[in-house]
Order: structure tokens, then sequence, then C-alpha cells
């Protein structure tokens, strides 16, 4: 496939969705194609993490529900903190969710509750096994979030009752001043009803989220440090489908790997691609970004003597090498071969030299 021996600076311009060409443009920047998989126990050692190795990083993956400690204040608390290193850094959040359900569970799963992902994560996955509506649901569930921020102020205009509250796309931007004003003397010409109240309100919570480039932080501090080169990544959210494991046994079939790429080409402007085993892009316009687990090296000065062996409990492990030059996937997602190494940045720094090597041979 044409991605195969694609610069990553090319496939920056052409990808369908908005977060996949900045994620690619950020590869390029910082010659990078590593995904930590961030599995420490505490919000402490996470955010630690993160500021240690965000370096050489250009996502980094969660399982928020794994971690003690997690603080949800949407403004303050571990998302915030992450998205502020994720700035500071310039890498995107991907919370390895998994969402599988019926649609409206996981709409409200993903943008509600105690977590509110949406507010922090750039990227989530999905398994599709209930069947591919529930990736509109949450491409839906996502524009709506995008909206409420990009607007930033929330009118409900009242047309003779209650239930006709509207979000207004004139309501203004950012971080207006809105506090109720409550003029409701509308002449309601041209509706049904006459306008019995306008309420105009600040949105009750600031997102977790980038504020624009170089600007004043959202929480009023000093601006942040802008990663050099990049500015901001878009107020855009992705999803990946979880098209194929890296676990011995996996029940994904073809059939169900082929329902994955059918439902990315379907909502090309959500779906940024997968998390797989090998390239899945067939057709030729195909953009898709591959992230793949299951990644390990041998120890550093080691020769590589066959297949690495797996965790014992059902995890398997292949080489950047194999996973960049061989199978085609373009991010290689490593976890315990960083954290549990004495020294994880430097450890971080060698899996990036080895997967970004992987890309550039794939190249030639
Ligand atoms: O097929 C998969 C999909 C995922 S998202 N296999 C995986 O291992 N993962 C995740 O990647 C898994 O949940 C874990 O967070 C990480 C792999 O961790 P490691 O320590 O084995 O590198």
């Amino acid at each position: 496939h044409p991605t195969l021996s694609q610069a990553f600076a090319e496939r920056a311009k052409t990808a369908s969705h908005p977060l996949s060409r900045y994620l690619l443009r950020l590869m390029d920047v910082k010659a990078s194609n590593l995904c930590l998989s961030a599995d420490v126990t505490t919000a402490r050692d996470l955010l630690a993490l993160a500021d240690k190795v965000g370096p050489s990083i250009v996502v980094l993956k969660t399982h928020y529900d794994l971690i003690a400690g997690w603080d949800y204040n949407p403004q303050t608390g571990t998302g915030a903190r992450l998205a502020a290193l994720a700035r500071k850094h310039g890498f995107l959040i991907f919370e390895d969710r998994k969402f599988v359900d019926i649609g409206k569970t996981v709409q409200m799963q993903y943008t509600a509750g105690t977590a509110r992902i949406v507010d922090w994560a750039h990227i989530t996955n999905a398994n599709i096994d209930a069947g591919k509506d529930m990736v509109r649901a949450m491409a839906e569930a996502a524009a709506k979030w995008k909206a409420r921020i990009n607007y930033g102020v929330r009118t409900s205009v009242t047309v003779g009752t209650p239930e006709s509250d509207r979000f207004d796309d004139e309501g203004g931007n950012g971080n207006g001043n809105g506090n109720g004003n409550g003029n409701g003397n509308g002449d309601g010409e041209g509706r049904k009803g006459s306008i019995v109240s306008v309420t105009t309100v600040t949105q009750s919570f600031e997102p977790a989220d980038p504020p624009r480039p170089h600007t004043t932080d959202a929480r009023g501090g000093a601006p942040e440090v802008v990663f050099a080169d990049m500015e901001e990544a878009p107020m855009d959210r992705g999803l990946l489908l979880l098209a194929q494991m890296s676990t011995t046994g996996c029940l994904m079939t073809a059939a169900y790997t082929q329902a994955c790429v059918e439902a990315a080409r379907e909502n090309r402007d959500f779906v940024m691609g997968y998390v797989a085993q090998e390239c899945l892009n067939t057709a030729a316009d195909d953009t898709f970004v591959h992230m793949t687990p299951g990644c390990k090296l041998p120890p550093a000065g080691e020769e590589e003597h066959g297949p690495l062996e797996g965790d014992g409990l059902g995890q398997q492990y292949n080489t950047p090498d194999r996973l960049i030059g061989v199978l085609g996937t373009d991010i290689v997602i490593v976890g315990r071969g960083i954290i549990a190494a004495d020294d994880p940045p430097s450890e971080a720094e060698r899996y990036r030299r080895k997967a970004w090597k992987a890309y550039l041979a794939r190249l030639e």
C-alpha cells in the first residue's frame, strides 16, 4: 500500500483526520513513532513518567482505571495535568478504554461520569463487537463536545416551551463573560412561540485541553512552554478501532477485522486508524494510522535469537523492526519494555531510535 513507502511528513498532508495530520507531523518533527503505555499504578508515578519520557514519545497511552489516586477534577485533576504535560512535551494522550457497548451507553461513558475521558484524551479506542453503530454514536458525542468547547458560551433560547433549549452557533468564543443576562422580550418573529427568556451562561467547566497557541493557560497561569516547531494539537478527538490484538488465542476473526476497516472508512472524520498487528490500509484512499502493542526489544547488547518470549499471561511480543519494517504498522506501543527498565527515559530513547530506524528503512 502507498502509505507503507510514504514519509510521515507526506502522509501528514493527506490524512483524512485532522488529529492524524497533526500526529504525523509531530512524528516527523520529533523523529519518533513511539507510544509509551504508561501502565503504572499511581497518579503520581504516571505524571512523573509522562514528564520524564515525554521528549521521546508522540503518544502517551493510559488506562485511567488502573491508576490509584486518579483525581477527577476537570481543571486541576490528573487528566488536566496530563494534558498540560502533553502541551509541554508535544504528545497526544490516548486513553486505552476499549469501549464496547450500545451506542447510547458509550456516549455517556465517553463524555460523562467521573473520568470525562473526552475532556483530556485526544484519542481513545473501541472494540466494535457490538456493531459499528457505536462508532457513529461516539463520533456524534465527540462532535457535540467539540461544538461546546469551541463556542464556550452556551445560549439557551426558550421559545414558548422549555424543551426548545439549543446551542447557539453565534454564542461567542472562548472565555466569554456571560453572566445570565436574562432578557426575555424577543419578538418571536418567524417562530412558533414567543421568546420567553434568553439566558447566556459561560460554560461551567473549562476543558482540560490545550488553549490556543501561546495564549495564557486556561487556569490563569503563565503560557505553557509550547513544543518547539509545533503548534498546539487541534481541538479534535479521534478514535482507533481495536482491529487485531497481540495476544495468544485472540478471538478476533478476519471478518471482524474487515468490519473494522469498513467502519473506519465510513467514519473518516472521527476514526484515525487502528490498534492492529499489521497494516490494514488497502484501498488507495486509506490514510489510517496503525498503532501496535506487543512490542519489546531484547536487552541492550544482546543478539536477537528468534521470537521474543511472551509474558506468560497471553501477551506476545515483536520487535519494532518486525512491526514497522515487516508488518507495516506506524507506531509501536511499549509498556513494560520501558517502564520496567532501570532507567525508563534512556530505555524509551533506545526504543525510539530502533522504531524510527525501522521506519526509515521501510522508506528505502
Ligand atoms: O492487542 C493489544 C491491544 C492493547 S491496547 N495488546 C495490548 O497489549 N494492548 C495494551 O498495550 C495493553 O492493555 C497494555 O496496556 C499495553 C501493552 O503493555 P506491555 O507492557 O505488554 O508492553
